[in-house]
């Protein structure tokens, strides 16, 4: 089973532990970060891949609504945040100018509004509420992913409420998914020294908890390349396996590379390609019990996302269409892509594109028997 070349393989334990479907430790996956024999690390996570999805790569049409950019927190990794409206760069939207926006997309065949913003410190929660409610009500056929843990954690300090009263109140105005962002390091060293002022790990994981138990689904990031250890990277991810054990509720695991134009960690500089193909692989090999791991074309660059493709992701995001928080970090990538150049991106690399909803069901093409 495991290719003669890889027997001599220093992780050969762990190859084999992979392909034989067991769960690997704490221990494994420092090591699988650590090796030296990056072909085989590749190796297993394609081999899982494959084993679960074959050459199938999810893409969806989604657009992105980055409604403002004023935040009460200022995280040291982000260049997205102003602190008010008044300083340069900052935006926000009424809903009508939200509307607005997402007009030319009406009866477009979108199937997701991902929306989030800063933690606002003057909206009041009716302003998400009714946000929602327009949005569903405009487009009733585009699934609404909105608001990170940070913003709902926000809303029920904002309110006074409980997270599943908020959650509740979300999902009756036409809330169906959570994005995975705000989960940064779960480590509390790594969170004190970057974004010590927002809701904390235990806290992110109540609200996904909560949500999952309101049958909301929801994905999970982890924002790598900065100044985490090897150690807080898989504890990380292992906490997130340990949610999954309990709840099934996350859609997509997204490791996120620490982008550094404009924001006050930029003298760590950018991690590498290696490390990006590399926590797609230890991503796939330690989170056995989610299905979809996601290479963020936006956030990897297009070149790198193809790479993914073979190093254990299986979906790519969407069209995007415009988009905020890399972007004034530094991505160089277009902002959007097309349908047909999406398609095509996937394609090259080797693999086969089917198109998704927000919830991981295939989309058949019109016309296409049922
Ligand atoms: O939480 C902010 C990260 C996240 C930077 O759920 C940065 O489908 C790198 O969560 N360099 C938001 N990362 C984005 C996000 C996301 C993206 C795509 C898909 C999904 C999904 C979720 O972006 C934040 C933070 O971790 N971030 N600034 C930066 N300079």
């Amino acid at each position: 089973m495991i290719p003669s070349v890889f027997r001599g393989s220093p992780i050969r334990d762990l190859l084999d532990k992979s392909v034989a479907g067991e769960r690997l430790t704490l221990e494994d996956g420092v090591r699988l970060f650590e090796t030296d024999d990056l072909h085989a690390l590749g190796w297993v996570a394609n081999h899982v891949r494959e084993a679960r999805h074959g050459d199938t790569t999810y893409y969806l049409k989604n657009r992105h609504i980055n409604y403002s950019n004023v935040c009460k927190y200022d995280c040291m990794f982000c260049s997205f945040y102003r602190s008010s409206i008044d300083q340069e760069g900052a935006w926000e939207w009424s809903v009508e100018q939200v509307l607005l926006h997402v007009a030319p997309y009406k009866d477009s065949g979108l199937r997701e509004f991902h929306i989030v913003g800063g933690v606002h410190p003057h909206l009041p929660f009716s302003y998400y509420t009714d946000m929602l409610r327009a949005l569903k009500e405009a487009h009733p056929g585009v699934a609404l992913k909105a608001f990170t843990a940070i913003e709902i954690a926000y809303f029920a300090e904002l309110t006074g409420k409980s997270l599943r009263e908020v959650l509740t109140e979300l999902k009756h105005a036409g809330l169906q998914m959570l994005p995975g962002g705000g989960a940064e390091v779960f480590a509390d060293r790594v969170r004190y020294k970057v974004c010590r002022d927002k809701a904390d790990a235990d806290r992110w994981f109540e609200v996904h908890e909560t949500a999952h138990a309101l049958g909301i689904p929801t994905n999970a990031t982890l924002l790598y390349g900065h100044i985490e250890t090897t150690e807080e990277r898989v504890d990380h991810i292992l906490r997130l396996r340990d949610l999954q054990d309990r709840t099934s509720g996350l859609k997509s695991y997204i490791p996120l590379a620490y982008h550094p134009d404009g924001n006050r960690l930029q003298k760590l500089g950018a991690p590498t390609g290696v490390d990006a193909l590399r926590n797609i692989a230890v991503g796939r090999l330690l989170l056995d019990n989610v299905a979809h791991i996601k290479a963020y074309w936006i956030m990897l660059g297009i070149k790198t996302a193809q790479l993914a493709l073979s190093w254990g992701a299986n979906d790519i995001d969407g069209t995007v269409t415009w988009e905020r928080i890399y972007h004034m970090a530094g991505s160089q990538t277009p902002e959007g892509m097309t349908e047909e150049r999406l398609r095509e991106v996937i394609e090259e690399a080797g693999r086969l594109p089917v198109e998704r909803d927000a919830f991981y069901n295939v989309v058949q093409p019109l016309g296409a028997p049922a």
